[in-house]
Formats: structure tokens, C-alpha cells, sequence
């Protein structure tokens, strides 16, 4: 990738559309764009002020392409840090074909995936956690994932571990110079201090990798697992969830074999809500794989669903009582949401008996959206949005979970050197690892590779 060309790409949605916009960005992306602009006041670009707007034509020789508005912004007050040109043209595909063809043919190259941010980074617009949250804000469909892409482009999370890698960087570097003094046997690093400091990292660092665990259900959406017998209403339920006919329903025990998921946002959040195939002993090979799968589900499920049918209820309590002790038993830590379904089918007598029964147990009928609401509300309140309320900082992002998992490691390592009085030496190689661990996370260390591993994940035009 050479940075000195000038790169160019559709930074709007492919496709026809009201309006598009071409971004140029590079050296030379001002006097290109003057060459093939025709101002309608006979302005040169290459004279005009960074961040001011240009009505004119885009100009093959003698050729207008498209009546345009041209925007500047001059190195290094841009996105990239570098000049940049926005055309604003009309959004059919061909106008944007042609305009870019032409660009290509004057000098431009098109742009890589990610190499708009990529340049951003390099020219220091951007630490490397900010340009990442590009990516996951551009992909964000809920208010939760959203803000926490918003909260980490804003560099929450980065400052934080900058300031950490600052304040140990300090103690390494004594450290170190004690080693140069080490006939003398002095101490520049005041111990207790540096403990300190070694204890406020390890807690930082491990409220940050408790979080990945809320953040990633957030970014990929918390998974529910509806469970019960054959025909208590399962896919009815899910689908009165998702609003929509999405899974097969039918009087039929059995009818859903495999299990179907789909994502709805809820309060802001995401929830993927998976309908299984029934619970029940059977000899039918696919079916028994169906339900192998529902077990399956639920050990991946945040929440499980557990739903019985009030009209059975009657008949034969105790057998759902001991379907349901059974699940509590296999997965005591999962919460456990139980449901008695069809309750449009029964009298007020049955439903006192159930709640006196099962305490705890959510009313509903699927069929005509009855407790519905009520459940969406539970759901909410059983996922910890504590951290996301109070605006603190999440780790959704792998690379840096396995980042601070690493820099625990090692600070963890540096405190029990404290303890057993390692030497400075030893120690402070343990500091510097942890320091490298900290710096892959912001950009302070990079390599081709990781940059190429995160830029080829962003879209073109980014
Ligand atoms: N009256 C009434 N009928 C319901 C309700 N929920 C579901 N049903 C009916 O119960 C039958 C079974 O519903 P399904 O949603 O297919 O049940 P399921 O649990 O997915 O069944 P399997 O996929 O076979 O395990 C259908 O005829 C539904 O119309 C309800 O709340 N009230
Ligand atoms: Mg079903």
C-alpha cells in the first residue's frame, strides 16, 4: 500500500440513490479535483479555503458529467489528516461510474477497504481502538451496540489504558535506571507506590475483561433459547416476539425439527430469540437430533425460556414440574424464565392454581399476544445493563480482550516479582511485556499484519 497516491472511492451506499458521494484523499486530491472541476464562478479549488463548499461540473474535456457541489478540507484538518475532496453528485450508479473512471484516469487509484481510516491512524487522527470502533459503529443496528461504539470513538476506553500505560511506563523507566546503578543498590521506584499502581492496573484491567462478556452479547445479540414440549407453543411464541410469521406452527407435535433464529431489537438491545425443536423421548432419528440441538441451545443461551401449556397443566401438573426441575438441575446458574402458555384456553381457577404452584410463573398466551410485553420487560431487566446505563466502558472487540487478558498476565507476574523480591532486571522485562500488551491495544505497537488483519474487515470507502 503506498500512502503518498491519492486514493478515491464511493463513500455512500453502492447503488442508485438521491445523492453520492465520491471521496478523494491524498497529496494531490485538491489540484486533481481542480483539473476536472469547472466552478461556475471560475474559481480554482487549488486557491479556496479548507472547509468550503464549490457549485460547478465535473468536466471529461468538454464533456459535462454532472452538475456537483465539491467540499475541501485541507491536510491536516480532515479525516485522514491529509487533503481531502468530497463530491457531492447525483446518485445515479452511471454518473458515479463515470466520475470515478475519470478520477482513476487523472491520477487517482482507488481506495482499499479501511484505507481512508487506515491513513487517519497512521497521521495520528485516530488511535488504533478509535479507528476499530469505525468499523463497529458503521455495523451498529441498536441503541446498545451504538453507544458503545460511540463511547469507545470518542476514545473512553483507549485513554484509559493510555494513561495506565503512561503511569506504568514511568516505573519501567526507574527501574530500569536503578539497573544502571546496580553496584550502589539504590531505589529510584518507590516500592509501595509501585504497588500501587500494580494493584489499580489489575483492577482496571480485570473490570474491563468482565465486560467483554456484556459486551459481546450486546455487539452479537443475547441469546434466548425457548424450550418445553411438543406443542405448548414455542414458535408461536417466537413469533409473536419477532412480530412477524418466521417459524412453522401447527396443532402437530413435532413440527419444528430444527432450531430457527432471528434478531429483534428490544429497549435498545439486541436479543436473538432461538425456537427449538421440543423436549420429549422419541424414536424419530431427525427429530432426536432436533432435540439434541435444543440442548445445545440452551448451554449457548444468556436466558432460556422454559414453556408449558396451561390447558396440560391441568391434566398433568407434576410432569411439567419435573421437565422443569430437571432443566434447573442441568443448569443451575442460567436465568430461567418459566411460561405458562395458552392461558386464553383456561379459567381463572387453574391460573390461581399455577401461580400458587410455581410461584414466579409468567402468564401468557402467544396466540393472542397476551403477557407478551410483560415478557419483553423481564428480559430486560434480567440482562445486566448496569455498566451500559452508566455510561462505562465495554470491550466488545476479541483482539482487545485477548490484549488485556495478556497484560494481566504479565502485570500479574510484575506483582508477584513484588512479592518475592525478583530482581529489577527480571522485573522489568515482565513491565515491558505488559507495556506491549497495552500498546497493541491503542497503536503505540503495530505491525503490517495486524493493521491489514483490522482495515480489510472495514468496507471500501471507510
Ligand atoms: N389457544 C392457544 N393456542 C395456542 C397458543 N400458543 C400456541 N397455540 C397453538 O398450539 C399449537 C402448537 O403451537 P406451536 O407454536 O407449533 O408449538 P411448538 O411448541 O412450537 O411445537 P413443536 O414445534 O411441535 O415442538 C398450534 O396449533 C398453535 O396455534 C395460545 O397461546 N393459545
Ligand atoms: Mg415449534
Amino acid at each position: 500500500m503506498n500512502q503518498n497516491d491519492t486514493i478515491i472511492a464511493l463513500a455512500t451506499a453502492s447503488g442508485a440513490g438521491a445523492i453520492a458521494i465520491i471521496r478523494l484523499s491524498g497529496n494531490d486530491a485538491i489540484s486533481i479535483a481542480s483539473k476536472l472541476f469547472k466552478s461556475i464562478h471560475q474559481k480554482d479549488l487549488t486557491k479556496q479555503v479548507t472547509h468550503s463548499i464549490h457549485l460547478g461540473h465535473i468536466m471529461d474535456g468538454n464533456r459535462t458529467i454532472d452538475e456537483v457541489l465539491v467540499s475541501l478540507f485541507k491536510n491536516p484538518k480532515s479525516y485522514t489528516g491529509e487533503n481531502v475532496v468530497e463530491i457531492s453528485c447525483h446518485g445515479s450508479v452511471y454518473i458515479q461510474q463515470e466520475i470515478l473512471q475519470l478520477f482513476l484516469r487523472n491520477g487517482c487509484r482507488m481506495a482499499d477497504a479501511g484505507e481512508f481510516t487506515l491513513r487517519a491512524f497512521l497521521n495520528g487522527k485516530l488511535d488504533l481502538s478509535q479507528a476499530e470502533a469505525v468499523a463497529d459503529l458503521i455495523s451498529s443496528d441498536n441503541e446498545a451496540s451504538h453507544q458503545i461504539a460511540m463511547q469507545q470513538m470518542r476514545g473512553g476506553f483507549s485513554s484509559e489504558i493510555a494513561k495506565l500505560r503512561e503511569e506504568l511506563l514511568n516505573f519501567a523507566s526507574l527501574i530500569e535506571l536503578e539497573l544502571d546503578f546496580a553496584e550502589e543498590d539504590v531505589e529510584f521506584a518507590d516500592r509501595t507506590q509501585f504497588r500501587d499502581l500494580v494493584e489499580r492496573i489489575s483492577f482496571v484491567l480485570k473490570r474491563l475483561i468482565d465486560s467483554f462478556a456484556v459486551g459481546n452479547v450486546i455487539k452479537n445479540g443475547i441469546p434466548v433459547a425457548i424450550v418445553g414440549e411438543p406443542n405448548v407453543g414455542k414458535s408461536t411464541l417466537l413469533n409473536a416476539l419477532l412480530n412477524e410469521e418466521r417459524a412453522i406452527v401447527s396443532e402437530i407435535a413435532g413440527t419444528t425439527r430444527d432450531t430457527i433464529e432471528d434478531e429483534i431489537s428490544i429497549g435498545g438491545i439486541g436479543f436473538r430469540f432461538i425456537d427449538t425443536a421440543g423436549i420429549r423421548d422419541t424414536k424419530d432419528v431427525v427429530e432426536s437430533i432436533g432435540i439434541k440441538k435444543t440442548f445445545e441451545k440452551i448451554e449457548q443461551a444468556q436466558v432460556v425460556i422454559y414453556l408449558f401449556s396451561s390447558e396440560e397443566f391441568k391434566v398433568q401438573s407434576s410432569k411439567f414440574k419435573v421437565e422443569l426441575e430437571k432443566i434447573k438441575n442441568k443448569y443451575p446458574l442460567k436465568p430461567l424464565i418459566v411460561i405458562a402458555n395458552k392461558i386464553d384456553k383456561v379459567d381463572d381457577v387453574l391460573l390461581a392454581n399455577m401461580q400458587k404452584e410455581i410461584p414466579d410463573i409468567h402468564l401468557l398466551s402467544a396466540k393472542t399476544g397476551l403477557g407478551v410485553e410483560e415478557l419483553t420487560n423481564k428480559l430486560l431487566n434480567l440482562i445486566n445493563t448496569g455498566a451500559l446505563r452508566n455510561n462505562e466502558t465495554i470491550i466488545t472487540n476479541t483482539r482487545h480482550y485477548d490484549a488485556l487478558l495478556k497484560a494481566l498476565e504479565e502485570i500479574q507476574k510484575v506483582k508477584y516479582g513484588l512479592d518475592s523480591g525478583i530482581s529489577g532486571d527480571l522485573m522489568a522485562i515482565d513491565i515491558r511485556e505488559a507495556l506491549y500488551q497495552f500498546g497493541l491495544i491503542t497503536g503505540n505497537v503495530t505491525n503490517d499484519e495486524l493493521l491489514g488483519n483490522i482495515f480489510a474487515n472495514f468496507c471500501i470507502g471507510k
